[in-house]
């Protein structure tokens, strides 16, 4: 265990800057803000922190859409700040990973502006400009290359009229997809990559990173999709995720721009729809890509054909998938551990219960689940203090372009308002954007300003202050998690071994090394479960991590999690 890399046992935090801390009173977070609330960070004990985007940006999707990579956005900050930051965590022993957005720019980016200039433009190339689909007039319906849809809805195609060529955005039509057939493209993305390592930062966080290669034939043709049910556009996933070039491009990447350095880095690649299969090579350290990545499938398990499409998660569905990824990534590989993140509603009210007699209780047994499995957990702001999906109420309660962007297309589609709303309460990222609840002020001590996106009311009974010294607090409960993973290599390394995989309410498993064996028992229900019946091997054990006082040792409680060392 001594050689195993530092991040298995880390524990990353993330940061939505826009919503974390605001230290300039315009309703928006920034890097003053995040540099006031390191003690947060340290008092939970995470070893490193992810930062969404702060560069320069128009801000059409909270920048995931950036128009200078070398820079911050005065919205945020300064690169003065960013350097003060890196000094700050490294002081702190703590590291931090840039998000790097490099499937596509912001339409504001320079090279874009120069590649839309012109058909001749030397920066052409940099992006996909095609003609319209073969015969057809540029702007007529069904004229885009291909028909594919975009993830924000709509054709990932746009029109620009001055040439008559159409470019693609997998995202919105402002944030133009980059060509990384193009050696120049990645060129300047490797050399970006180096300008922030050098800088002293300690990796990143890679967004959309198997979207990078596509499907193209020799001649640039690109393909079709199958079509999407009750849509004239198609799926277009199978042209463009872990496309035919994807691990040639990563290793040339983690050639370009980590080989020869002496650090410790950290790369995490955000991969919809990857599976295990794949995610076996990315992470295969004999490869040399990433050393982890994002997978969306058990964030998949409570979505029909779109996320919108809510179903109810079934246990056994996530077992599976959670057994399956562990035991794909047992031998090599490593995996990410993830409930929340800024795409995601907030985990205590999608898969936890939310409800006054169960919130505490829930949001403790979920984090005891996913961080004592095998692989690096990441904690997103607010998740360590039981923050909770916000009450929308109409249309303009929201903010996400996803979001706003469903409710036309869908209600256009003749989808009845009333159930787009409701699917958008549930489902909308912006659940996870309210501002962090720092304490019971009006604000919540985000800000002295109007917040950007107004703080959830349940912030006068549930913020970080009030938790910060009771010991029966979420917040307490992570801290918890957090040493137990720091100090038991058994939790950071130990076999992963699923038990009761058809049982309904219980999720159980252990977790063995050297001979050291942890059962941990979660009971995601309302209703006790019989735990010594269950599992006859638990009776006599030691409690290592509760997050109940046991009432009955045979006995789990409603959301009782334990953390038994067997005998
Ligand atoms: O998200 C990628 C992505 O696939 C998500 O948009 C996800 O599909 C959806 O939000 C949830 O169903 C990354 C970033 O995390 C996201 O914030 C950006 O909007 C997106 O890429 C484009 O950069």
């Amino acid at each position: 265990t001594a050689d195993a890399p530092w991040w298995t046992r880390a524990v990353v935090y993330q940061v939505y800057p826009r919503s974390f801390m605001d230290s300039d009173g315009d309703g928006i977070g920034d890097l003053g803000g995040v540099l006031s609330r390191l003690d947060h960070l340290s008092d939970l004990g995470v070893d490193v922190l992810w930062l969404s985007p702060v560069y320069p940006s128009p801000q059409a999707d909270n920048g995931y859409d950036i128009s200078d990579y070398q820079d911050i956005d005065p919205l945020f900050g300064s690169l003065t700040q960013l350097d003060e930051l890196i000094e700050a965590l490294h002081s702190r022993g703590m590291k931090l990973l840039m998000d790097l957005v490099v499937n596509h720019t912001s339409d504001e980016h320079p090279w874009f502006r120069e590649s839309r200039s012109s058909p001749a433009s030397p920066r052409r190339d940099w992006y996909w400009w095609r003609p319209p689909r073969g015969g057809m007039a540029a702007g007529d319906p069904g004229a885009e290359p291909t028909n594919w849809q975009s993830f924000f809805s709509g054709p990932a195609w746009t029109l620009d009229p001055a040439s008559g060529e159409y470019y693609l955005h997998l995202f919105d039509r402002k944030q133009p997809d980059l060509n990384w057939e193009n050696p120049e493209v990645r060129q300047a993305v490797h050399a970006m990559m180096r300008w922030w390592l050098d800088r002293g930062v300690d990796g990143f966080r890679m967004d959309v990173i198997n979207m990078i290669s596509k499907v193209v034939a020799d001649d640039g043709h690109l393909h079709d999709g199958p079509p999407l049910p009750g849509s004239s556009l198609g799926d277009g996933s199978g042209q463009f995720l872990c496309g035919p070039r994807i691990h040639e491009f990563l290793a040339e990447m983690h050639r370009e721009v980590f080989a020869g350095r002496d650090g410790t880095f950290l790369t995490v690649g955000e991969m919809p729809g990857v599976t295990v299969e794949d995610a076996e090579l990315f992470t295969d350290p004999a490869r040399a890509e990433v050393d982890m990545v994002f997978q969306f499938e058990h964030v998949g398990l409570d979505h029909g054909a779109r996320k919108w499409d809510i179903q109810p998660l079934r246990m056994r569905d996530l077992k599976a998938s959670f057994g399956r990824w562990q035991a794909g990534l047992a031998t090599s590989g490593w995996n990410s551990l993830y409930w929340d993140n800024h795409d995601q509603p907030r985990a205590v009210s999608r898969f936890g219960d939310d409800s006054p007699r169960y919130r505490r209780d829930s949001a403790t047994c979920l984090a005891t689940l996913l961080h004592l499995h095998r692989g690096t957990p990441y904690v997103y702001q607010g998740q360590e203090i039981g923050m909770a999906n916000y009450p929308f109420q109409t249309l303009d309660d929201f903010s996400d372009l996803e979001s706003l962007n469903h409710y036309v297309h869908a209600v256009s589609a003749g989808e009845e308002p009333a159930h787009v709303l409701a699917a958008l309460r549930k489902m909308s990222r912006d659940n996870a954007r309210t501002p962090v609840q720092w304490d019971a002020s009006p604000s919540a001590g985000f800000t002295t300003g109007t917040p950007w996106l107004p703080v959830n009311p349940d912030h006068v009974e549930w913020n970080a202050e009030r938790q910060r010294s009771d010991d029966t607090s979420v917040l307490a409960h992570y801290r918890r998690l957090i040493a137990l993973r720091h100090e038991n290599p058994v939790v950071a390394l130990g076999d992963f071994h699923m038990l009761l995989p058809d049982h309904e309410q219980v999720y159980a498993f252990t977790r063995s090394l050297d001979g050291e064996v942890l059962l941990v028992a979660c009971n995601l229900s309302r209703t006790p479960q019989p735990l010594a019946d269950l599992l006859p091997q638990t009776t006599g054990a030691e409690l290592v991590l509760g997050n109940l006082p046991v009432d009955d040792p045979a006995v789990l409680a409603p959301w009782e999690a334990r953390v038994l060392r067997l005998p």
